[in-house]
């Protein structure tokens, strides 16, 4: 692909952006405010796309505006939407759970990551603002771009608040592996955060790896590896990665213009450029370079590290704690080796012009970029386009996210001082050929892959059509469950409605398709697995309904159980319930208006809302019938389009499931049998509850409501598949029971 120096995205509809900061610098003079254009690359290669399509910029602009304080569209071709936030505000959700709890998180140092609720909660409402602002302002947008770990939960408020809305993310720190991301309290709601988006993207793959790991361990989700999709409610969302990169030709320029630099001095310079920040490695760096000058003394006297460290969230200790401790390396290590004319770093704790940066990296013959771990790393591309001269050699650590993609450069593991001192040396000692070589290599991918290229085909997949996961396949239930299976008795417990039926406007309607009811059967016809069908209907009902004599039933959300091989129970307190049922039932008449209607099922009973047609009249009555549910000490529990009042006596689904494994396979049951449990509701949740760890839950239908499920399923389409995986699979005879 020829070099990119402009977006070439099809100017359609308006873009917004959303993001932590504009895309400059507001500071308040005795002029009054003033602001100063970022100078990066990501604000170089977005403004085009805005320009050339139109679109708003929704951020912070980084203090406080006070009440007649306006920030006007300027010199921007596109318009500027300023978030405010108070001084409380930057510290709770900015400095606090910005920058104290996922910037360290993410970066795989969870020891420095503080978890506070206040933070937390500061964190959901700036995060709703900036998407109040944003759903504002996106009127007519094809899309809604939001960036960073900042603004996690935007997504959510906007899906709320802007249904149809396109909503694309791009984390540009990494994402963390399971285990870490795992130790985060409100990791779920994270992940559901960015769910509501319709792509949501990172730089490597790894990072993608790593959220689907996520999705589908703490949310159930189903995800499709290959296509990096994942099924989240009724939508497919998609994940992606697009490794950020540079604008080439503008830096190219700049370090073909710069004229010699001051910075540089006579000796052969090693050049480390980063934010003050602990992720970056950078006392890591100079033991190594100090390490070096032990192993190889040649060099001494020959080169220098030029550190530059640019000033960072100095208002959090950490990083003021850090700077000492630079301050202090730096020291120690001048004073060993310096003579008379020779300093072996020179450390500049500031930022240069981006022209006298872009000299800086022309002269340096190595570049030492040796994050701890960093989301991709621009320093390391940076470089290597502005080795406009005789090339130098990049030593890159593979914790960068840029070590992916960037392979001629020397990787080393960070943490290994000997490690990356011989490779600094081995840079040293580079012959021509091979640094030309490398080089060229890595200059290539950068100018194929620019900023501009990364702005396209990010919007590229943001606007196209989406995709959608397709149905569990025989593949899928074989890898979830045949090795939990194999060897062992199954106890295979259903719910009806939603799960086994489809859902109809009436329960009488709910009937079992002749397959489903065929590979019901066929299940329980194995040796090796019975059938146990537990369901919210009274048990007379729902015998009827399924219609398969072998099968043990549960009705009443189990308070009455019978069936083969299970001790029939019923409920002792129920007798003492259904005349209070009956006398509930009659005081929900009262509320039974506009078609709603009452379906009585002795001990417990389902106040039915579907049939009303307006739907501030059915929230109306639902509500009126949970008070008088709740009035009369019962629990109410919601179901679809229905309540389901319950007697308070301590029983649901949960118990009993464990009441059928119990009295069917004795009280050690959990040895020998395996469990799977599949149903679609809040009160399969107890089920759910009960067998977590015990047994492989299921969660049926499009809510994307938490569950407790291990995983979910989209329809009853699907659990007709997997029951008749269940009740094909091969599978060795099952053990016989262990001896007691
Ligand atoms: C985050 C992720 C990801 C540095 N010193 C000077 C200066 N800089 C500029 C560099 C570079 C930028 O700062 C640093 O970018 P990095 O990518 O290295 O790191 P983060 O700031 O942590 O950025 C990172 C990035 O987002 C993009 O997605 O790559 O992994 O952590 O552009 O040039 N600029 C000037 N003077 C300096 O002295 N003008």
């Amino acid at each position: 692909m020829a070099e990119q120096s402009d977006a070439t995205v099809d100017p359609t509809g308006p873009i917004l952006i959303l993001a932590n900061r504009l895309p400059f610098t507001v500071s308040r003079t005795a002029r009054g405010l003033e602001r100063q254009r970022s100078s990066g690359g990501l604000v170089a290669a977005l403004e085009p796309v805005l320009q050339r399509r139109g679109g708003t910029w929704v951020g912070w602009p980084g203090l406080a505006l006070r009440s007649r304080e306006r920030l006007e569209r300027v010199d921007e071709p596109y318009d500027i939407v300023p978030v405010s936030l108070t001084e409380t505000e930057v510290n709770r959700y900015y400095h606090g759970f910005s920058n104290r709890t996922l910037w360290p998180l993410f970066h795989s140092f969870p020891e420095r990551s503080r978890f506070d609720r206040r933070d937390w909660q500061t964190y959901g409402q700036v995060n709703e603002r900036f998407a109040v602002a944003a759903s504002e302002a996106a009127s007519g947008s094809d899309v809604i771009w939001v960036h960073d770990y900042h603004l996690l939960l935007c997504p959510t408020s906007v899906r709320r608040l802007a249904p149809d809305a396109r909503i694309a993310f791009f984390l540009h720190i990494p994402f963390p592996p399971y285990d870490i991301f795992r130790l985060l309290p409100w990791d779920r709601e994270i992940l559901r955060g960015l769910l509501d988006c319709d792509l949501v993207a990172f730089h490597v793959t790894g990072y993608a790896q790593n959220f689907l790991d996520c999705v589908e361990r703490r949310l159930g989700a189903r995800v499709d590896r290959e296509n990096l999709l994942v099924e989240h409610g009724n939508r497919t969302v998609q994940v992606s990665a697009f490794p950020i990169g540079v604008d080439v030709e503008a830096l190219e320029k700049r370090a073909r213009a710069a004229g010699p630099v001051p910075e540089v001095p006579n000796e052969r310079v090693v050049l480390g450029v980063d934010r003050l920040d602990y992720t970056k490695g950078i006392s890591d760096r100079i033991r190594a370079f100090e390490r070096l000058l032990e192993l190889h003394p040649e060099h001494r006297e020959k080169i220098v590290l030029l550190q530059i460290a640019v000033p960072s969230r100095s208002q959090v200790s950490e990083y003021r704690a850090l700077k000492r401790e630079i301050d202090e390396l730096v020291g120690r290590v001048n004073g060993r080796f310096a003579t008379a004319t020779w300093s072996p770093i020179r450390y500049l704790y500031r930022s240069l012009p981006i022209d006298r940066l872009a000299g800086v990296y022309r002269d340096a013959e190595v570049a030492l970029v040796t994050p701890l771990r960093d989301g991709m790393n621009l320093v390391a591309k940076e470089y290597v386009v502005c080795q406009v001269g005789d090339p130098g050699v990049l030593v890159l650590s593979h914790l960068a996210g840029a070590a992916e993609t960037m392979r001629e450069a020397l990787h080393v593991n960070p943490y290994n001082v000997d490690e990356t001192a011989e490779a600094i040396h081995r840079a040293l000692d580079m012959d021509e050929v091979e640094r030309r070589m490398r080089m060229n290599g890595l200059q290539r991918r950068e100018r194929r892959y620019n900023v501009y290229a990364w702005v396209r085909s990010f919007l590229e997949t943001a606007l196209a059509t989406q995709r959608v996961l397709r149905p569990p396949t025989d593949s899928d239930f074989a890898g979830w469950l045949a090795a939990f299976l194999q060897g062992h008795r199954l106890a295979l417990l259903l719910d009806y409605d939603g799960t086994l039926a489809r859902l109809a406007d009436h329960p009488s309607r709910a009937v079992l398709t002749a397959d489903m009811q065929r590979a019901i059967e066929a299940c329980d016809a194995r040796a090796d697995t019975d059938v146990a069908i537990v369901s919210g209907r009274s048990l007379e009902d729902i015998a009827r309904m399924v219609s398969l004599p072998d099968l043990v039933y549960a009705g009443n959300h189990g308070l009455e159980i019978e069936g083969k091989g299970v001790e029939p129970f019923h409920h002792e307190d129920l007798v003492h319930y259904r005349a209070r049922t009956e006398e509930l039932a009659r005081e929900l008449e009262q509320v039974a208006l506009d078609g709603a209607w009452i379906e009585e099922k002795g001990p417990t009973l389902t106040f039915h809302y579907r049939p009303v047609a307006d739907s501030a009249r059915r929230n109306m009555l639902s509500e009126a019938a949970r008070r008088t549910i709740t009035a009369a000490g019962y629990q109410a529990r919601s179901a679809h389009d229905a309540l389901e009042a319950r007697p308070p006596i301590g029983w649901d689904k949960g118990r009993a499931v464990l009441h059928i494994l119990r009295s069917r396979y004795g009280p050690a049951w959990s040895e020998d049998v395996r469990v799977i449990y599949v149903g679609d509701d809040e009160t399969d949740e107890d089920a759910f509850r009960m067998l977590s760890g015990l047994g492989v839950t299921f969660r049926v239908g499009s809510a994307d409501t938490l569950t407790l499920a291990t995983r979910r399923l989209p329809n009853t389409e699907a659990v007709g598949a997997l029951l008749q995986w269940i009740a094909r699979r091969e599978d060795r005879e099952p053990q016989a029971p262990r001896p007691r």
